[in-house]
């Protein structure tokens, strides 16, 4: 397990497993975001370039906005799709663990992942779990994404870095850092982002694919959230948004429809913590979305059974919207008081 060593010893490790060809699959996290699919896309394509055959297996499909990614149709979805799943990984030597840094992370896939002689787990999330071979865990990375091509780099694979390869891992950081404006943006990633134009990047592509191709359904549901579900608590810098079933009904919701909308509440003046709640048909999700030292992450795992980072977490509840909603209420005061701004 070279999870406590130094980076020389662990990627000297991964180097001699990737001395000769092997059969490798890549897994990645339940609902996979534009990290998710950005660093499993891009490494795939480059452990091919470097001569080994990869599958890549989601725990279920991508949304519809990450379908134009290089690569995105040949991802095995694990909900649908289990035997060839199953047999992707099964029938692997090695299984990289993207984006994702708790067995549960992958729903149906986890026993077959832990059951896996060799994993090699690259996140960029708090607190890893010590399942893997090979952990490279780095919480002050903003993206799984910019994680691989630092990899990449070590392994000597630069020059392997071709536009489909650079596009994804472009997206994955684009994607995570918020379009390069988190504080989690640093110039590491300024400069990885423009290594990878370099490499033939379709950087345009990335940002207009993501941004700006909404369907009309989505748009309309986001001016309705903001006319009539959005609660401003400026005594606490906090804004909430909630979103009943009946809600996504009425707009004709697709999964991947929300995404990005929790942003909206950290773009008031003067708040520092956004709260969503969405109500599926068997719980409540919630993200959290914060400016500055307010760690997010620590309140949903101590309330809401989940975890992220400081600045953006996300958990869920088994209680009714209005109950969730009212225990984040009760426990808000405390939260914010204890991080002053
Ligand atoms: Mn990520």
């Amino acid at each position: 397990m070279l999870d406590h060593t130094d980076k020389e010893e662990r990627m000297g490790a991964l180097r001699a497993e990737l001395a000769a060809p092997k059969r490798c699959a890549i897994i990645t996290h339940y609902n996979p975001d534009g990290d998710a699919m950005g660093s499993s896309l891009g490494f795939m394509h480059l452990l091919r370039r470097a001569g080994h055959s990869v599958s890549l297996v989601v725990p279920n499909a991508p949304p519809a906005f990450l379908a134009w990614m290089p690569g995105a149709a040949e991802a095995i979805p694990f909900d649908r799709a289990r035997d060839r799943a199953m047999e992707a990984i099964t029938g692997s030597e090695l299984l990289f663990c993207l984006d994702f840094n708790r067995l549960d992370r992958i729903s149906g896939a986890e026993d077959a992942a832990r059951a896996h002689p060799f994993k090699v787990l690259i996140d960029h999330h708090r607190d890893p779990d010590h399942f893997a071979q090979i952990t490279f865990s780095d919480p002050d990375s903003c993206a799984t994404a910019q994680m691989i091509a630092d990899i990449v780099r070590d392994l000597g694979w630069s020059e392997l870095v071709d536009e489909p390869a650079a596009t994804c891992l472009y997206t994955g950081i684009m994607t995570d850092s918020g379009s390069f404006r988190f504080s989690s943006t640093t110039p590491h990633t300024m400069r990885t982002a423009a290594w990878l134009m370099e490499r033939g990047a379709r950087f345009t592509q990335a940002h207009e694919s993501i941004m700006d191709d909404n369907r009309p359904e989505r748009m309309r549901l986001l001016g309705f959230m903001l006319n009539e579900r959005l609660e401003i608590l400026p005594e606490f810098g906090t804004a909430i948004i909630r979103l009943s079933l009946a809600d996504l009904k009425r707009f004709s919701y697709q999964p991947g429809d929300t995404e990005g909308f929790v942003n909206y509440g950290l773009a008031l003046r003067g708040i520092r913590m956004a709260a969503y709640f969405i109500e599926r048909p068997d719980m409540v999700k919630l993200s959290l979305r914060s400016k500055g030292g307010l760690p997010v992450d620590e309140l949903v795992q101590q309330h809401f059974s989940g975890g992220g980072h400081r600045n953006a977490a996300g958990g869920q509840s088994k209680d009714s919207l209005d109950a969730t909603i009212n225990r984040f209420k009760e426990l808000l005061p405390a939260f914010v008081a204890s991080h002053p701004s």
